[in-house]
Protein backbone atom coordinates (compact mmCIF):
# COMPACT_ATOMS: atom_id res chain seq x y z
CA UNK A 1 0.00 0.00 0.00
CA UNK A 2 1.17 3.63 -0.18
CA UNK A 3 2.34 5.59 -3.09
CA UNK A 4 3.86 2.78 -5.24
CA UNK A 5 0.57 2.59 -7.79
CA UNK A 6 0.64 6.63 -8.72
CA UNK A 7 1.54 7.54 -11.74
CA UNK A 8 1.67 11.40 -12.05
CA UNK A 9 0.79 13.49 -14.95
CA UNK A 10 4.78 14.17 -15.23
CA UNK A 11 5.37 10.44 -15.69
CA UNK A 12 4.73 9.27 -19.44
CA UNK A 13 6.20 5.89 -19.11
CA UNK A 14 4.33 3.25 -16.97
CA UNK A 15 6.03 0.19 -17.47
CA UNK A 16 9.03 -1.98 -19.68
CA UNK A 17 11.18 -4.64 -19.81
CA UNK A 18 14.61 -3.19 -19.64
CA UNK A 19 18.30 -4.62 -19.11
CA UNK A 20 19.87 -3.68 -15.61
CA UNK A 21 22.87 -4.04 -13.94
CA UNK A 22 23.78 -2.69 -10.27
CA UNK A 23 27.87 -1.70 -10.37
CA UNK A 24 27.82 -0.03 -7.59
CA UNK A 25 26.03 -0.02 -3.91
CA UNK A 26 26.76 2.91 -1.89
CA UNK A 27 29.96 3.39 -3.66
CA UNK A 28 31.01 -0.38 -3.30
CA UNK A 29 31.61 -2.13 -6.45
CA UNK A 30 29.67 -4.77 -7.82
CA UNK A 31 29.99 -7.55 -10.47
CA UNK A 32 28.29 -6.11 -13.36
CA UNK A 33 25.17 -8.98 -14.10
CA UNK A 34 22.66 -7.26 -16.92
CA UNK A 35 19.23 -8.79 -15.90
CA UNK A 36 16.13 -8.23 -17.96
CA UNK A 37 13.81 -6.57 -15.17
CA UNK A 38 9.94 -4.46 -15.55
CA UNK A 39 11.00 -1.50 -14.79
CA UNK A 40 8.80 1.04 -13.94
CA UNK A 41 9.20 5.13 -13.39
CA UNK A 42 7.09 7.09 -10.70
CA UNK A 43 7.55 10.70 -10.58
CA UNK A 44 10.66 10.18 -7.90
CA UNK A 45 11.53 6.90 -8.46
CA UNK A 46 12.74 3.80 -10.36
CA UNK A 47 11.11 0.86 -9.54
CA UNK A 48 12.53 -2.68 -10.73
CA UNK A 49 10.33 -6.20 -10.99
CA UNK A 50 11.30 -9.32 -11.75
CA UNK A 51 7.88 -9.82 -13.68
CA UNK A 52 5.69 -7.79 -15.37
CA UNK A 53 3.44 -5.44 -13.10
CA UNK A 54 -0.10 -4.83 -13.33
CA UNK A 55 -0.83 -1.24 -12.27
CA UNK A 56 -3.75 -1.90 -10.43
CA UNK A 57 -1.95 -4.63 -8.41
CA UNK A 58 1.54 -3.74 -7.96
CA UNK A 59 2.67 -6.37 -5.54
CA UNK A 60 5.23 -5.02 -2.92
CA UNK A 61 6.50 -8.92 -2.42
CA UNK A 62 8.08 -8.98 -6.13
CA UNK A 63 9.93 -5.57 -6.11
CA UNK A 64 13.76 -6.08 -6.16
CA UNK A 65 15.07 -2.58 -5.91
CA UNK A 66 14.21 0.84 -5.85
CA UNK A 67 15.82 3.61 -6.94
CA UNK A 68 15.56 6.96 -5.25
CA UNK A 69 16.03 10.00 -8.14
CA UNK A 70 15.64 12.89 -5.57
CA UNK A 71 19.36 14.46 -6.02
CA UNK A 72 20.68 11.20 -8.93
CA UNK A 73 23.25 12.20 -12.06
CA UNK A 74 21.82 10.54 -15.50
CA UNK A 75 24.47 10.11 -18.44
CA UNK A 76 25.26 8.31 -21.12
CA UNK A 77 27.79 5.69 -20.34
CA UNK A 78 29.10 4.11 -24.10
CA UNK A 79 32.48 3.42 -22.41
CA UNK A 80 31.21 1.12 -19.84
CA UNK A 81 29.54 -1.70 -21.80
CA UNK A 82 29.77 -3.30 -24.95
CA UNK A 83 26.27 -3.60 -25.61
CA UNK A 84 24.15 -0.50 -27.13
CA UNK A 85 22.27 2.47 -25.88
CA UNK A 86 23.56 1.97 -22.30
CA UNK A 87 22.67 4.46 -19.79
CA UNK A 88 23.40 5.29 -16.00
CA UNK A 89 21.90 6.52 -13.02
CA UNK A 90 23.60 7.23 -10.06
CA UNK A 91 21.90 7.82 -6.83
CA UNK A 92 22.65 10.70 -4.02
CA UNK A 93 23.83 7.72 -1.84
CA UNK A 94 26.76 6.47 -4.56
CA UNK A 95 24.63 3.70 -5.55
CA UNK A 96 25.37 3.40 -9.61
CA UNK A 97 22.45 1.18 -12.41
CA UNK A 98 23.31 0.64 -15.92
CA UNK A 99 20.22 0.60 -17.91
CA UNK A 100 19.90 -0.63 -22.00
CA UNK A 101 17.89 -1.75 -24.29
CA UNK A 102 18.66 -2.85 -28.07
CA UNK A 103 16.36 -0.11 -29.10
CA UNK A 104 17.28 3.32 -29.35
CA UNK A 105 14.15 4.43 -29.46
CA UNK A 106 13.06 3.47 -26.30
CA UNK A 107 16.22 3.81 -24.56
CA UNK A 108 16.26 7.43 -25.52
CA UNK A 109 12.67 7.87 -24.06
CA UNK A 110 13.66 6.16 -20.92
CA UNK A 111 16.80 8.62 -20.67
CA UNK A 112 14.51 11.59 -21.00
CA UNK A 113 11.93 10.48 -18.99
CA UNK A 114 14.40 9.24 -15.76
CA UNK A 115 16.03 12.75 -16.22
CA UNK A 116 13.02 14.69 -16.19
CA UNK A 117 12.11 12.63 -13.04
CA UNK A 118 15.27 13.32 -11.51
CA UNK A 119 15.51 17.37 -12.07
CA UNK A 120 11.74 17.99 -10.76
CA UNK A 121 11.77 15.74 -7.50
CA UNK A 122 15.47 17.20 -6.77
CA UNK A 123 13.74 20.62 -7.13
CA UNK A 124 11.04 19.53 -4.55
O1 LIG B 1 32.35 -4.62 -17.86
P1 LIG B 1 32.58 -6.10 -18.07
O2 LIG B 1 33.22 -6.77 -16.93
O3 LIG B 1 33.24 -6.40 -19.39
O4 LIG B 1 31.11 -6.70 -18.14
C1 LIG B 1 30.82 -7.96 -18.63
C2 LIG B 1 30.69 -8.96 -17.51
O5 LIG B 1 29.75 -8.51 -16.56
C3 LIG B 1 30.24 -10.30 -18.01
O6 LIG B 1 30.07 -11.21 -16.95
P2 LIG B 1 31.29 -12.03 -16.34
O7 LIG B 1 31.88 -11.08 -15.32
O8 LIG B 1 30.66 -13.23 -15.71
O9 LIG B 1 32.23 -12.33 -17.45
C4 LIG B 1 28.89 -10.17 -18.71
O10 LIG B 1 28.50 -11.43 -19.22
C5 LIG B 1 29.00 -9.17 -19.85
O11 LIG B 1 27.70 -9.02 -20.39
C6 LIG B 1 29.53 -7.83 -19.39
O12 LIG B 1 29.81 -6.99 -20.47
P3 LIG B 1 28.80 -6.06 -21.27
O13 LIG B 1 29.64 -5.46 -22.36
O14 LIG B 1 27.69 -6.96 -21.77
O15 LIG B 1 28.25 -5.00 -20.37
Amino acid sequence: AGGLAVFEPLVELKGEHLNVAKISDSGKKQRKNWTFMWSVLTSDQLLFYKERQQETSLKPGSKTDVVQLSGALIEWTPEKSSRKNVFQITTNTGSEYLLQTDSCSTASKWYDAIRKAVDSSTKL
